[in-house]
């Protein structure tokens, strides 16, 4: 088994992170099948439960509400709908469900419980439960575990360094405290980051080692690109994601957190199906399928499924370890 280790410095991993892409490959994939000795990749089902008119100024999101984005604020989604997605996704082929909520946090009260319910729902058809409802309590972390959550979404986002550039409603500190609460209530933790908001490959690193060097690491490690979304403040404004750049970072995250589920998530819709599988061969071993993430789209499921076949991509099944 591949050493996990907490202390990489940023010269070791940005030295990793230049390698020849196909050495960098080949170390990343000789870990995986380490670990992950059958290869699946886990399909995942996204649905928003409450779009929109969040305070917080995350440059990236269309979900905020001071950006003009043409993103409608919506209402909490009742219990049933989110169940019959769930359901839905389900027979898709999905063995994760998340749930995202554009809040800056949880709120105690009826809208809280309203989630605890759409987790034990989820959870009751045998699927793994995620949420992503932005800042947490320890309190509100241990009431999801109660409710049966599997797993909470919380992403760094980016380094510590280049936080402040992007969002100034909250701190860098305020995510790190929310994933120990997560941690802490025994709730598996998902984190990872976007890149194409126009940090340097250094920032793209030091996000990596931050999340490599907590106590324990991240069981479940999205890699976004940025999608830009016209009206947010990044869009039109950065340099688009090449797809050799998702393929290095997941490499490089394959190699830091060996055992971590690390997850092609946003930005599939802007990369070819080769570029996809150099992803799944560089360590990605989970994507989000269905025509829609929280607000922007993804590829087709026909196409996802298509692809999966055409690969001989084995899909991890229900109730099976990846
Ligand atoms: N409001 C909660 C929060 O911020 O933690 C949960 C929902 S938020 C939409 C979840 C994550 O989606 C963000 O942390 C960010 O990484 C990702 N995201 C949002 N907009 C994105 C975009 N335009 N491109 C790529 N990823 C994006
Ligand atoms: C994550 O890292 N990516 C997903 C999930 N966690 C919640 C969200 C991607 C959102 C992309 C922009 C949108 O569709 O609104
Ligand atoms: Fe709100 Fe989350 Fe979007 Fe930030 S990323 S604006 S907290 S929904």
């Amino acid at each position: 088994m591949p050493v996990v280790r907490h202390d990489w410095s940023l010269s070791e991993v940005r030295a990793l992170y230049d390698l020849p892409l196909l050495e960098l490959v080949y170390k990343a994939q000789t870990v995986h099948r380490e670990v992950f000795q059958d290869n699946k990749v886990q399909l995942c089902s996204l649905l928003s439960v409450k779009t929109g008119g969040c305070p917080e100024d995350c440059a990236y999101c269309p979900q905020a509400a001071r950006y003009q984005t043409g993103v409608k604020a919506e209402r909490l989604m009742p219990v049933d709908e989110v169940i019959e997605n769930a359901t839905k996704a389900k027979e898709a082929g999905a063995t994760r469900f998340c749930m995202g909520a554009a809040w800056r946090e949880v709120k105690d009260g009826p809208q809280f419980d309203q989630v605890l319910d759409m987790v034990r729902g989820v959870k009751a058809l045998g699927l793994e439960a995620c949420c992503t409802l932005g800042m947490l309590s320890e309190d509100q972390a241990k009431r999801l575990k109660e409710a049966g959550l599997s797993a909470y979404n919380h992403n760094l986002d980016t380094s510590p360094e280049f936080y402040g550039k992007i969002i100034t409603t909250r701190v860098y500190e305020d995510r790190l405290a929310t994933l120990r609460a997560v941690r802490q209530a025994g709730i598996t933790v998902c984190s990872g980051g976007i890149i194409g908001m126009g940090e340097s490959i250094d920032d793209r690193c030091r996000m990596l080692i931050t999340l490599a060097s907590q106590e324990v690491h991240p069981e479940s490690v999205p890699i976004n690109a940025l999608v830009q979304v016209e009206g947010t403040p990044l869009a039109g404004h950065v340099k688009k994601v090449e797809a050799m750049e998702m393929v290095r970072l997941i490499a490089v995250a394959r190699i830091l957190m060996p055992h971590a589920m690390v997850r092609l998530s946003a930005g599939r819709l802007q990369m070819t199906e080769e570029a996809q599988l150099l992803c799944m061969m560089a360590g990605a071993n989970s994507i989000f399928f269905g025509d829609k993430l929280l607000t922007t789209g993804n590829p087709q499921y026909e196409a996802d499924m298509a692809l999966l076949e055409k690969a001989g991509v084995e899909r991890l099944r229900p109730g099976e370890q990846a």
